[in-house]
């Protein structure tokens, strides 16, 4: 299999599941109301439509309505250009999901590497930054998945290190505060800006008022961005970001960003 992820965030395919009937059942810590479902369907085309529009092949997986939060499928696995390894998910309401997309990606990279109970490691803990990986300690990846995860990228001749969130209340995970754009740049909220593993990167401060902005998607020359957090926007534009803007309110109301609702490589 031919992939073309790094530090250019160059991407062929993406796998999304749409949010079931009971989407509004999952998890949440923020309090900004009940999805809408039909909402969060539209806005959810309007993301698969952005991924095709940047040239990746969509796969969409059949709607799980056993699994309120399975429509965040990026915290099932952790895809890289030399494998994917599939997650044992933090929270024991989402363990669940990962039968479906270890089949799916097994399509893709064969036999698969997981994480193991007692580890537990969320997809949006861990962030890429051109063959390193940052892995995020937090509510939902514990040390011993944290560990686990730094052995199984070695043994794919990735290096990893640790970023401790848990002392960070506002993000659930760790690229709820920061992502990495093509140009060694990453974008961070205040609290990750001061943090020693970002030292030698360009960083962009997302504004505390735009907070939820941070976690955005660099794919194929664009950012994905969500709609409504214009001094974000213009930050990327100034510095020759091309940008594409979605409306994710139904999914920020499940504690949802745009990088969890898919799986790229
Ligand atoms: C959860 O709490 O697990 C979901 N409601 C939201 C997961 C968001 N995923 C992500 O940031 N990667």
């Amino acid at each position: 299999m031919k992939s073309v992820n790094g530090s250019e965030c160059l991407f062929t395919r993406a796998i999304v599941r749409p949010p079931g009937v009971n989407f509004s059942a999952g998890l949440t810590t923020v309090d900004l109301g009940i999805p809408n479902h039909n909402l969060a369907l539209t806005q959810h085309a309007a993301y698969c439509d952005a991924l095709v529009s940047c040239g990746l092949t969509v796969t969409t997986l059949p709607v799980d309505d056993d699994y309120p939060d399975s429509t965040f499928v990026e915290d099932t696995a952790i895809i890289t250009e030399r494998g994917a390894i599939i997650t044992h998910p933090g929270a024991g309401s989402r363990r669940g999901e990962i039968a479906s997309i270890s089949s799916e990606l097994s399509r893709y990279f064969g036999k698969t590497a997981r994480i193991e109970a007692p580890g537990t490691v969320d997809g949006g803990d861990v962030c890429e930054v051109g063959g390193h990986f940052f892995i995020g300690i937090s509510d939902r990846t514990n040390e011993a998945g944290a560990i686990q995860l730094r052995k199984l990228l070695g043994e794919l001749d990735y290096s990893s290190e640790f970023v401790d969130i848990r002392d960070i209340n506002r993000i659930l995970h760790l690229k709820s505060g920061v992502a990495y754009l093509p140009g060694n740049t990453l974008v961070v909220i205040d609290a990750l800006a001061g943090c020693e593993q970002f030292r030698k990167y360009e960083t962009i401060r997302v504004h505390p008022s735009e907070e939820y902005a941070a976690n955005c998607v660099a794919m194929n020359g664009s950012v994905l961005i969500a709609a409504g957090f214009p001094g974000f926007e213009k930050q990327l534009k100034d510095r020759g970001y091309r940008t594409l803007s979605l409306e994710m309110s139904e999914f920020q109301k499940m504690d949802g960003g745009l990088s969890c609702l898919s799986l790229r490589f």
